[in-house]
């Protein structure tokens, strides 16, 4: 999509039958990341501003702004979603769960899909108690994963994976290597004004209804939420490895680590390398009766908070000392490569004891590299409408840009350009959920 404001009367929606392939991936992607913006500002009834119902999609470099519903929805498979900054819209950021459109069979339920270093803040709804930054919940299936994301100042959690007994256990969620901080108020709210509506407010939400999920959280930091920095939200086996909890719950009322189930389940919950640290005078110790965190779950490695201080098993004392900064007015901002700089805050100090709390990574697979639009095998470039196929099928134009863009399952004529290519032959779908 070239540099512009694509602000559409209706959804784009990639359409279930529109796929690429495993070694052929259709990328969609702005011409200078940040630069192409998808803006609901002329949609009246949108459910989601870009749904992703097809699979082997790479979307990259998009901001998507104005919505009065979801920002992305990820309903299909084996997806990539990077770079992307969602920000302002009337329900969660970005969400991955079954089509809305489509009946309720597990089987249909998106799989596979990674979120790569996007960002998501301000998302609030009317009610200030759904919108979720990333949510990956009710329907989704196995295999989904965030890396590298951030998310702030949404009015719902930071994350949310809530699974739901009448739909039933949701697939195993990734997030690794993630930032969640002041959610539960918006970036224009003042936390300290007793008026200002506070949504739900967790950090990091791994579950719902007592379902289990074998969800992992990994080398992830959560602080200044309004409610829990980390919560298994009642699911009995959630794993937490090499995360840093720092002076969450500004309601006063709840956990930077909050850990329980209901007592006939099972608790198999994971921790190991867990630095949880506050000293606003507002955290609840999570070592509390109250919150089911178990004892046993205190080890060399993981650092409890028990509302005063937090040791290990070895009667160590963490302290706030051990982070290079604690000053949560500098939030963490996104480099040109895509990785997270934290300038310093909760970065572990050299006087720290290595074997706690999160690093964010900055090199490697963290980093981003906008896809080459050039790798076309057995193929031309192709613009939307033709992938789509409803164009009648001819040669496509060379052309590389279009005026159209695929909105529900039909092409509309849009005031934009479009960069698409479709490296390999197209693989159509069938599937009966397509069928009227
Ligand atoms: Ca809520
Ligand atoms: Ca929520």
């Amino acid at each position: 999509m070239m540099d512009g404001t694509y602000a559409p009367d209706r959804d784009y929606v990639i359409g279930r039958n529109v796929n690429g392939r495993e070694d052929a991936m259709i990328t969609l992607m702005a011409e200078n990341t940040g630069k192409a913006v998808i803006s609901g500002s002329n949609n009246a009834s949108s459910s989601s501003l870009l749904s992703i119902v097809g699979s082997y999609w790479h979307v990259f470099g998009l901001e998507v702004t104005d919505g009065i519903a979801k920002g992305i929805s990820v309903c299909g498979n084996n997806n990539i979603v990077e770079m992307c900054v969602i920000h302002n819209v009337g329900n969660s950021g970005l969400q991955i769960s079954r089509n809305g459109g489509e009946y309720n069979d597990a089987k249909m339920w998106p799989s596979n899909n990674l979120i790569k270093n996007c960002d998501a803040y301000d998302c609030c709804d009317t009610a200030r108690n759904d919108a979720d930054g990333f949510a990956a919940k009710l329907t989704c299936g196995e295999g989904n994963s965030f890396y590298g994301c951030i998310s702030h100042n949404n009015i719902d959690d930071g994350w949310d994976l809530y699974a739901k007994s009448t739909t039933g256990p949701i697939g195993a969620v990734t997030i690794e290597n993630c930032v969640a901080y002041s959610n539960g108020f918006l970036t224009t709210d003042d936390p300290t004004d007793p008026s200002v509506e506070f949504g739900e407010g967790n950090g990091f939400k791994l579950g719902g209804e007592n379902m289990y999920g074998g969800h992992k959280l990994i080398n992830s930091v959560s602080f200044n939420n309004y409610a829990k920095g980390i919560t298994s939200n009642s699911c009995p086996d959630c794993e937490v490895t090499r995360c840093t909890a720092y002076n969450n719950s500004l309601n006063g009322k709840a956990y930077n680590l909050s850990l329980y189930t209901r007592t006939s389940n099972k608790k198999a919950w994971v921790v190991s390398g867990m630095l949880s640290i506050a000293d606003n005078g507002s955290t609840i110790g999570e070592l509390g009766a109250s919150n089911g965190v178990l004892y046993s779950l205190k080890s060399a490695d993981n650092y409890l908070f028990d509302g005063a201080a937090s040791y290990n098993n070895k009667g160590v004392k963490a302290s706030s000392a051990w982070f290079v900064s604690t000053d949560v007015s500098v939030g963490p901002t996104r480099n040109a490569d895509g990785t997270i700089d934290m300038h310093d805050l909760l970065v572990i100090s050299a006087d720290a004891p290595a074997n706690a709390g999160a690093t964010i990574i900055t090199k490697g697979k963290a980093i981003s590299e906008q896809p080459v639009a050039t790798t076309v095998v057995n193929a031309k470039p192709m613009p939307v409408e033709q992938i789509e196929g409803s164009a009648g099928g001819g040669d496509a134009d060379n052309g590389g840009s279009s005026t159209g863009m695929v909105v529900g399952g039909v092409v509309a004529v849009a005031a934009l350009a479009v960069i698409c290519v479709l490296a390999g032959k197209k693989k159509k779908e069938q599937n009966e959920d397509e069928k009227q």
